[in-house]
Order: structure tokens, then sequence, then C-alpha cells
């Protein structure tokens, strides 16, 4: 393949043996004497893209470590694989796919092309049909059954037809129609499903399923569920087609259920689950928050697309972060990373990274299939400060494992109230401060601390951070942020050379539990032939369900 490198592991390419030297060198170093001996540091490692500004000088590295990293991604042939990825090669092999959710956010003029056609004009049709069902929902033209405007609208999918969509609609509530009540059901827990719709009238609700296959068990369950409450309220079949719309890949399925295919919003093979909240898989986001605000936001995506397209690797802020997500995982062999964001409107986008990075690059082997020989993704997780400050920052700061973090802030926010955002935001200043440069026993005695006290307090410092800070979070902005991480993923994958674009661990998921379902509900005995373990399990439900 062309875009790979010709042969050789990421750890036989020259810069892996260079950056060996680097971490031999700074792993005794501190931060503090970082900064100490070079006073252009902060400037050096300051870089700018789309309006996020990104400090990356609490980090332990030096603008040498830089070229060394950057020297890697040449080594990987990180230019020929994001090359690949905007001529929509199949670059996720395990699959035989493009991988083309930058086409998701092309203005209408540009044209990229996969097997010979240019997606993009399908592209829009999909997002005019999206805008002028969004509209009709809003400006209460498309009416229930009964004749009720829509007051309730209920997304139900999993993974990637949730996780996006639950993320972008808590990110962005202040932009969204407060009239509009949005429910998400994920769970095939059925306390999922009944807590989401308990309080809602079935006359004016409108149901969202969302799924690329329209075949994922949870999804499905939850979906015949909707149906039935529905059904159960309404008692006329004719209902479903007035509060049930898809969101799929598979017409024939979504026909099978009952949906006319005139309220079903397509996309393609090329959009994977977790990349695909900027598909139609965002309808629940566009009817929330109207289509102007949904097209700014694909404007904010598609502006970091061409920033990671065209920018040289040094200066290209998804690269420079997937780097140091390759040289801390590599390197200082960092388990954990973590994303705490200054923002109650990001709550959810923890969640929503930990599938974009942990689905992406959680993998044992190489494109070609052989063992990749060193750590790929690391776990991911985060919560929104300052809350977290108050449960787990005592490991970042005191523990003995080194986790490095991004801090995500903003210079104003939506919800002026007093003083509350200065004191936010300090609190992210002060973070990365006590975590890169932390407190000295001498510091401390010099306090007053009875000796005994003294170890107890200090900080070692040395801990590592990203402080991203941009103007305000706004459509534009979570197209740019969300990006960001896409991208940044992509470096990762390209570097340790695997498929960041196939999910076959999720895929055994969807098929372990088939085979069990029937054992677990049959009137007869049934033979069981698993493990000791699992058929102890099952017998065992079995009993207490006097089966
Ligand atoms: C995402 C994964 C996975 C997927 C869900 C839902 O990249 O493939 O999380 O999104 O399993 O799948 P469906 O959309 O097909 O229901």
């Amino acid at each position: 393949m062309s875009y790979r490198p010709e042969s050789d592991l990421v750890n036989q390419r020259p810069a892996w043996a260079a950056l060996l030297a680097d971490y031999e060198g700074l792993r005794g170093t501190a931060l503090r004497e970082l900064f100490a001996t070079d006073p252009t540091r902060v400037e050096r490692l300051t870089f700018d893209a789309c309006g996020i500004v990104a400090d990356l000088s609490k980090h332990r590295i030096t603008p040498e470590t830089i070229s060394d990293l950057v020297a890697l991604a040449e080594q990987s042939g990180l230019r020929a694989h994001i090359d690949a990825m905007f001529a929509g090669e199949h670059i996720n092999t395990s699959e035989d796919r493009a991988v083309l959710h930058v086409a998701l956010r092309a203005p209408t003029d540009e044209v990229i092309t996969t097997d010979g056609v240019n997606v993009v004009p399908e592209v829009h049709e999909v997002l005019d049909r999206m805008s002028s069902f969004a509209t009709a929902i809003r400006s209460g033209t498309w009416r229930g059954h009964t004749g009720r405007t829509i007051s309730a609208v209920v997304n139900i999918g999993i993974g990637g037809s949730d996780l996006g969509p639950v993320m972008a609609y808590e990110a962005l509530r202040f932009y969204s129609d407060r009239s509009l009540t949005m429910r998400f059901v994920s769970n095939v827990d059925s306390t999922d499903f009944v807590e989401a719709t308990h309080d809602l009238d079935p006359e004016s609700t409108l149901f969202i399923i969302s799924s690329k296959t329209f075949t994922t068990l949870e999804t499905m369950t939850n979906a015949h569920s909707a149906r039935q409450w529905l059904l159960d309220s309404i008692g006329d079949d004719a209902a479903v087609a007035r509060h049930f719309v898809a969101v799929s890949t598979n017409a024939e399925e979504v026909a099978r259920f009952g949906i006319d295919t005139d309220n079903m919003f397509g996309f393609w093979d090329w959009v994977g689950g977790r990349y695909s909240m900027d598909s139609a898989i965002g309808l629940s986001t566009m009817i929330a928050i109207g289509p102007d605000n949904f097209r700014e936001m694909l404007r904010g995506f598609h502006d970091m697309d061409e920033h990671f397209r065209t920018t040289p690797f040094d200066r290209n802020l998804p690269v420079l972060m997937g780097l140091l997500a390759v040289w801390y995982r590599n390197f200082f062999e960092c388990q954990t990373m973590a994303v705490l964001p200054y923002s109650q409107y990001l709550k959810r986008f923890p969640a929503y990274l930990q599938q974009l990075t942990m689905e992406s690059n959680g993998k044992h082997v190489t494109l070609e299939g052989a063992d990749v020989e060193v750590d790929t993704g690391a776990v991911y997780w985060g919560e929104p400060g300052t809350n977290g400050q108050h449960s787990f920052y005592q490991l970042l700061h005191q523990g003995t494992t080194m986790v490095p973090v991004d801090f995500i802030g903003f210079a104003q926010t939506n919800n002026p109230l007093g003083d509350h955002h200065d004191i936010l935001m300090s609190n992210v200043f002060a973070q990365a401060q006590a975590l890169a440069f932390g407190r000295t026993a001498a510091e401390i005695e010099a306090e007053g601390v009875p000796a005994s006290v003294v170890p107890h307090k200090v900080m070692p410092g040395n801990r590592p951070s990203t402080v991203l800070l941009s103007q305000l979070l706004t459509p534009y902005r979570l197209g740019t942020l969300v990006a960001l991480y896409e991208h940044s993923v992509f470096t990762q994958g390209a570097i340790w050379g695997i498929d960041s674009f196939d999910q076959w661990g999720v895929e055994l998921g969807k098929k372990l539990a088939q085979a069990i379902i029937p054992e677990l509900t049959s009137s007869a005995e049934p033979t069981l032939s698993h493990d000791a373990s699992t058929n102890s399990l099952i017998n065992r439900y079995r009993a207490m369900k006097h089966r």
C-alpha cells in the first residue's frame, strides 16, 4: 500500500532510537528546570489552531523532542496516510472501506471521491433533507398522528449512534430550542427506556431510531418497545409513520421495521459509528439546535480538517497532540490519559472521547496483521472540573502513576453569573501549575509545617498537561474540538501502523449474547456447552427466575 512506510515496525524507525535517547535525557529532568533554562519555552511550545490556543509548554519535552516526534511521523508515512484518507482510499483495510468522515463537513464546492464517486453532493442532499425535517419539527408543521405538534424527541441508538448525539446535545444545550424535550435511550436495560419516556405523551413524541446497521440488538429491542408504547396509547398502526424516523444505511431493515423509507436519513459505509455525529446520526442535534447552528458545527469540523490536512507537522495541533500521546504511552509508559473539561456543558465529552480513542486505537496488530510490538491506545477518562478536583485529582497530584492531562477551558461563558467563571478558570490555571511544578519540602517547611507532616504535603510535580483555551463554547468550537481529537487519534494510529477504523472486539460482543439469550429464556432445561463458570451462572440465573 502506497501510504504505508516500507516495512518496518514503529520501534525500528530511526526516530524511535532518537526518542529513546530524548527520554533518557528528560526522565530525570524537572519541568522547573526546563522552564528555568529556556525563557522562550512557552512561546515556542504554544500553538494555535482555528482559534484554539494550546499551551504545550508543561509537557516533558523540549523543542528538540518535537523535532524527533515529527521525524517519527514522517518516517511512519503520516503525510501519505492523511492524503490517502482524503483521497478516499480504503485505509480501513480489515473492513476494506474508505474512511471519509471529513466528507461529511466538506462545503458543496469540494470534491471528495471514493470508488470513483464524488460523495459531497450526496452528503449535502442528506443534509438538506435533514434541515427540512428539523425545521418541520421545530416549526410545528410536522404533526403527530392525532394532530398534536411534537414536543419530545427520543433518540434510540447505542455506541456511535448515541454517544455523539448525547454529547453534542449536552454541549450545545445553550443553543437548543428549550420548548423541545430531548431524550436519549441506549441501554437494553428496560430502565433506560422506561425512565426516558415515563413523563412523555405518545401523541407528541417522535422517535429517531439511529442505527447504521439497523440490526443492533439493544437498539432494535428498544425500538420495538417504543413502537409498542406508542401503539398501546394510540392504537393505530398508521401512527408509526408520524412518530418514527430512521437514521441508517440499511433501507431494507428500516422498511421491515415498518418505517417509511421516505422518513429515513441515510449515510454510508465510509462513516464509522464513532465518527458519525456530524452525519445523519446528528439528526437529534440538528432538531435541538436548528440547521444553521448544525452547519456552524460542520464549519468548525471542516476548518480543523483543513488545518490538519495542510499545516506542517511541527505546527499542526492534532498531529502534535497525537505525537504527545505516543510519547507518553510508549516512552513514559503511561497507561491512562485524562480529559478534564472546565465546562459543565462538556460533561459527556470524556465519555464521547473514550469511545473515539479506545475503540479506534485499542488494537494489538498492525495493518498487515503482525504483532504491533509496542503499546497502543491508552485508557481515556475524565470528568468536568472543578468536580474532579474534589475526588480523583488527589491521585493526579500525589499518586505514583503519571497521568497526562488535557484541560479544556473557555475565556467566556454562555451563562455569566457573578464571578463564577473567573473562579472556574483560575482552577484550570492553578491545577496545571500545581501538576507541573509541585511543591517542594523546602517550600512547605517555610510555611512552618511540622516536619512529620512535610512529606505528606510534598507535591512531586513534573506531571504533564495541555491547556486548550478558546473564546466560548459554540457550535463552531465544538466542531473544531471534536475534529482535533479525531485527527489526534488518526495520527496515533498511523504511527503505530494499526487500523483505527475497525472494531472487531465490538462486533464480537454483538454476537456473544445472542447464543445465551435462548438458554436464559427456554422453558425446557437447555444443554449448556460453555465453560464451567458460564454454565454455572446461567443455571443459577435460571434457578433465581424459577425456570
Ligand atoms: C462505532 C462502533 C459501535 C456502533 C454501535 C452501534 O464505531 O461500531 O459503537 O456505533 O455498535 O451500531 P449501529 O449504529 O449499527 O446500531
